[in-house]
């Protein structure tokens, strides 16, 4: 069974935050970069796309981005915003699944394999949270390994949806310049070009041998398997988590205690799948509802063991609803999992 693996990348990132800020700046050539000050030393971090169309990129002095477009915008980096915008993005793929590799300010990889919906789906679900939560557009890339993926975000930009399957290897990634595969640096690709490989294609045509013999064993070998699709190396996720929820506000509030029933149900089901997609098991089952008049309740049940069990979890949730009073019309129904463990290691089926 193929995995399945999205990598997500924000559009613009610096750019696109501090055009969200002001709004004014929509549309508009902006240079994020240093002090701001193009007239003293510093680097561009980012350009809006707008600003791309003159050329301008980051990494250039902000001296050569003034010549190119002297009607830019240039503002200095502020990293401390960007990286709250981070963390929303983050928390948001996290919530998707919990198998979640964080790779950098504005991009991550998720594992997506045992959601039963489709990556388009999934990634629609992403682009309009992010969009509803931080008014920001990312790119997603999908493929069956880290690598594709990482290549497919950078295929459509902005707010582009591609997916590189295995087959498509020869016909996507051999037209490429081997420097857009992950791992390959300015030094590999001199050292490439050196050698007549320009196209990752080029790169595929070589033997083992003769790419060990260049690079070294291991690296030979990752240019040999890359050129090729091939990526084995699993998410790193380092996050561990305190608790899995999901709650919902009901368009109207809801005075039928069957409504409500079901949603909880619907809602365990999916904190369930949570669970059991991060190999966790939860001890402690709390339910919240809130009424009309906004007076919140929880109720919580702790159980013997762990379980992932969606069917213990889900008596759990209705025992604590059972014991809520439910004299008024409900607004919000939530539930929680708690005092988390790990599970035994999901093998991959
Ligand atoms: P990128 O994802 O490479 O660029 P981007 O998000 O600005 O644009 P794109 O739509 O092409 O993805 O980098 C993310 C952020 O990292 C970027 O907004 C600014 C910062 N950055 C630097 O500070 N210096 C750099 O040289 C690069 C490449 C990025
Ligand atoms: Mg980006």
């Amino acid at each position: 069974m193929f995995r399945r693996i999205l990598h997500i990348d924000m559009d613009a990132f610096f750019a696109a935050v501090e055009q969200k800020r002001r709004p004014e700046l929509i549309g508009k050539a902006v240079v994020v970069g240093g002090m701001g000050n193009p007239f003293h030393r510093g680097v561009v971090a980012t350009a809006s796309y707008e600003a791309r169309a003159f050329g301008i990129h980051s990494a250039m002095p902000l001296k050569t981005a003034y010549r190119l477009n002297p009607q830019a915008v240039f503002l200095p980096v502020d990293y401390e915003t960007y990286t709250a915008e981070s963390r929303k993005v983050k928390r948001i793929l996290r919530e998707i699944s919990p198998l979640m590799e964080d790779v950098g300010i504005d991009e991550a990889f998720l594992d997506i394999s045992s959601i039963r919906r489709s990556s388009l789906e999934i990634s629609q679900e992403i682009k309009s949270r992010i969009r509803e939560e931080t008014g920001l557009t990312c790119s997603i890339g999908v493929g069956p390994n880290k690598l594709l993926a990482k290549i497919a975000s950078d295929m459509k930009k902005p707010d582009g949806y591609t997916r590189i399957s295995p087959e498509d290897v020869e016909k996507v990634l051999w037209p490429l310049p081997a420097r857009k595969l992950w791992g390959v640096g300015p030094k590999t690709e001199a050292a490439l070009k050196s050698m007549g490989i320009e196209r990752v294609g080029e790169l595929a045509s070589l033997t083992r041998d003769t790419l060990v013999a260049a690079f070294g064993k291991a690296y030979g070998t990752f240019l040999y398997e890359a050129s090729r699709g091939i990526d084995e190396t699993l998410l790193v996720t380092f996050w561990e988590p305190k608790s899995v929820s999901r709650e919902t506000t009901f368009q109207r509030d809801v005075g039928h205690w069957q409504t409500v029933a079901k949603t909880l149900a619907g809602l365990t089901k999916e904190a369930v799948r949570v669970l059991r997609q991060g190999g966790i098991r939860s001890k402690t089952v709390t339910v919240k509802v809130r009424f009309s008049d906004f007076q919140t309740l929880t109720r919580s049940v702790s159980l013997v063991h762990g379980t992932d069990s969606e069917e213990e979890i889900r008596k759990a949730a209705f025992a604590c609803f059972k014991r809520i009073d439910f004299r008024k019309r409900i607004r919000l129904v939530g539930v929680r999992l708690t005092h988390l463990e790990k599970a035994a290691p999901i093998s991959e089926s």
